[in-house]
């Protein structure tokens, strides 16, 4: 029997697809949230360890001064939030700080600068980083901004495994967002972190006042990619007080379980993180979310330059729900 369900779930649900389209996922969005959620459960059981979940831990090495006018972002040096600029870390600092996160359980750090930008001298520091980092036995992710693809290459070579490059939103609602960059510009960064056979994490934000067809829109871009990214980083929107979007309403913790859902349905082997955003979920909100397929996270006490949830919290959280850290390899 079970087999028989399975062989007609298969037959209903390809894994992999690319042709999704906007009103398909807006119907999916918007079904009742139990059948969104046993869909959603039902795709993640048939593709991971449903009690597993992989931990990563953020650095911000390079922090504020940035000169791009992301509406949401603290780090922007437009906006008067009280993120200071300062120079990027060194070697023994960031080291210090992964040796940290290793110990705590991490099995990935993820290092995020401040730039629209890197230029060649940033490559080469940052390359510094990555080795010295993979060296400690971690898996490397960094978010820098616009990529050339001969940086990519450079990266790769330092022994990077995830570039983190978001899209935020759908392409119609982008422009509210930001003006400086163009959603083509992030799409190329995509491509050329591909090219160069780094694994890409991509995702988008929740809550920054777009509608539901924005929501799908993202999911489609996503999912319609060459390949779907490995990592979907699913961040709520972090309201900081000085940025344009401080005072846009609270999002509903069940608007952010349903795009987990619907990015686990459309790219059932990626990992679904359920990052920025964890305290205000609260742990109801959480569990919810890791039975809708999310299966990663940020760890450690601070995200960029906000607070995420305590190590301790995350790891009572996982008791009473018998999760167990640590990433389970697609099947
Ligand atoms: N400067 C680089 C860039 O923009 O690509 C890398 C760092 S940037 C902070 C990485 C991502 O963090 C953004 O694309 C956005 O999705 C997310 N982010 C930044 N501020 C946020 C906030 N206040 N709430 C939720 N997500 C946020
Ligand atoms: C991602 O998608 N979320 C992270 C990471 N990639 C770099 C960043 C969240 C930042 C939240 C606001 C802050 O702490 O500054
Ligand atoms: Fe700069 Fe990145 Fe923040 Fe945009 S999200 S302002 S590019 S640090």
């Amino acid at each position: 029997m079970q087999h028989v369900q399975r062989m007609s779930t298969a037959a209903s649900l390809p894994t992999e697809r690319h042709d999704w389209t906007v009103p398909e996922v807006e119907a999916l969005l918007n079904q009742p949230l139990n059948d969104l959620l046993f869909r959603a459960h039902q795709v993640h059981r048939e593709h991971f360890d449903p009690n597993a979940v992989q931990l990563s831990t953020l650095l911000n090495i390079k922090s504020g001064g940035c000169p791009e006018d992301c509406a949401y972002c603290p780090q922007s040096a437009r906006y008067d939030t009280g993120v200071n600029s300062e120079a990027l870390l060194d070697v023994d600092t960031v080291l210090g700080a992964a040796r940290n996160a290793k110990a705590a359980g991490a099995s990935r750090f993820c290092m995020g600068a401040a730039w629209r930008a890197p230029k060649d001298r940033d490559i080469v520091k940052v390359a510094e980083l990555i080795e010295a980092v993979k060296g400690l036995g971690l898996e490397t992710c960094v978010t820098l901004g616009m990529l050339k693809p001969q940086q990519a290459t450079q990266l790769k070579n330092a022994g990077l495994d995830y570039y983190n490059h978001n899209l935020d939103t759908s392409p119609e609602f982008y422009g509210e967002v930001i003006t400086t960059r163009t959603y083509q510009d992030r799409l190329d960064t995509l491509g050329a972190v591909r090219d160069a056979g780094i694994s890409v994490c991509c995702g988008g934000i929740v809550g920054m006042g777009e509608g539901v067809p924005d929501r799908a829109g993202l999911l489609c871009t996503l999912a319609n990619l060459p390949e779907h990214p490995e990592s979907v980083p699913i961040n709520q929107l972090v309201r900081v007080e000085g940025t344009p979007l401080a005072d846009q309403s609270p999002v509903d913790c069940f608007d952010v379980v349903r795009v987990i859902a619907a990015a686990r349905i459309m790219m059932p082997k990626a990992y679904v993180r359920l990052s920025a955003g964890r305290k205000e979920l609260g742990e109801a909100g959480q569990a919810l979310a890791y039975f809708a397929g999310a299966n990663s996270i940020f760890y450690g006490e601070q995200l960029l330059t906000t607070p995420n949830p305590l190590v301790d919290e995350d790891r009572q959280l996982f008791d009473k729900l018998g999760i167990t850290a640590g990433a389970s390899h697609p099947h």
